[in-house]
């Protein structure tokens, strides 16, 4: 049988480097960034230089491939028009690249910060409504609702990953709730690609974390069992924590210094909030 060809935008990024050699066993890997190409290609990779923002260059950066992990984009808070380009209209190109050239199966890399403002006091699954911390997390609430938008209308099926902290090890506290070690990241990577009842799924990117603020009932029936624990770095993470300044309102949210940064809101009324639908 012949490999799979896989897209990956985002390449050039720190999530794509760590994916790239767990993921290049199984698939031939179709790479792009808007950077020229790393020097480290490996004989089943191919690069091509893309903008999200430029459609053609979208659709060769898809051409041949059964399937795309979309990791590209802005990668953090940032103004609204800075966010807009590549994670809005550049997730459109996405979206649309992927149906018109038959792409089938999207992982698309939401964020932890589309839920960031319900505070660590709750344990949340993916039925409750979003609560962004910024507008990078509303950009992720859409792209979530993009890729239910072209499961149920176009046929497309997609994983919506709420990715938590990927690194090979939690970095501070917060991380030992949300951290996600690069193989079991790849783990919910092939689940998306190759899991034949999969629709459109959001599912947490979190490996094995005791302090979990999320139930992922969701993954674990699509066959998630991640390897790697957080409680084996937790003496690492904790130092690292003490180096940090302190932020009392970040860490009562579950996005942390996204919550705390630039906030003007009422704290006590966002933290006590009944959201529902
Ligand atoms: C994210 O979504 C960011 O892409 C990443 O840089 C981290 O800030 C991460 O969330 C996090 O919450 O730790």
């Amino acid at each position: 049988m012949t490999q799979r060809t896989i897209a990956m935008t985002g390449a050039a990024g720190g999530v794509g480097r760590m994916l790239r050699p767990l993921l290049g066993e199984r698939y031939t890997l179709r790479l792009s960034d808007r950077t020229d190409p790393p020097g480290d290609l490996a004989d089943n990779e191919t690069w091509v230089t893309a903008d999200l923002a430029d459609p053609a260059a979208v659709a060769e950066a898809l051409e041949g491939a059964d399937g795309v992990i979309h990791l590209g984009g802005q990668s953090v808070e940032a103004d609204f028009q800075t966010v807009k380009g590549p994670n809005i209209d550049g997730l459109y190109n996405l979206f649309e690249g992927c149906r018109t050239a038959g792409v089938g199966r999207v992982i698309f890399a939401s964020s932890n910060h589309a839920v960031g403002f319900y505070p660590r006091t709750r344990k949340i699954g993916v039925e409750e409504p979003v609560r962004p911390d910024g507008y990078y997390g509303v950009s992720k609430a859409f792209g979530e609702a993009m890729g239910s938008l072209y499961a149920d209308k176009f046929g497309l099926r997609v994983m919506s990953i709420r990715i938590g902290n990927v690194a090979e090890r939690p970095a501070d506290k917060r991380r030992l709730s949300i951290w996600l070690h690069p193989e079991d990241l790849a783990q919910l990577c092939v689940i998306g690609l190759e899991h034949p009842a999969l629709h459109h799924a959001i599912v947490y990117g979190a490996s094995h974390c005791e302090r979990a603020w999320w139930d992922n009932g969701p993954a674990f029936a699509l066959g998630y069992r991640p390897k790697h624990s957080a409680e084996d770095h937790v003496e690492h993470a904790l130092a690292e924590q003490a180096k940090l300044p302190a932020d009392p309102l970040g860490d009562r949210f579950q996005g942390g210094t996204f919550c705390s940064n630039g906030f003007d809101g009422d704290e006590e009324r966002t933290a006590a909030a009944i959201v529902c639908r």
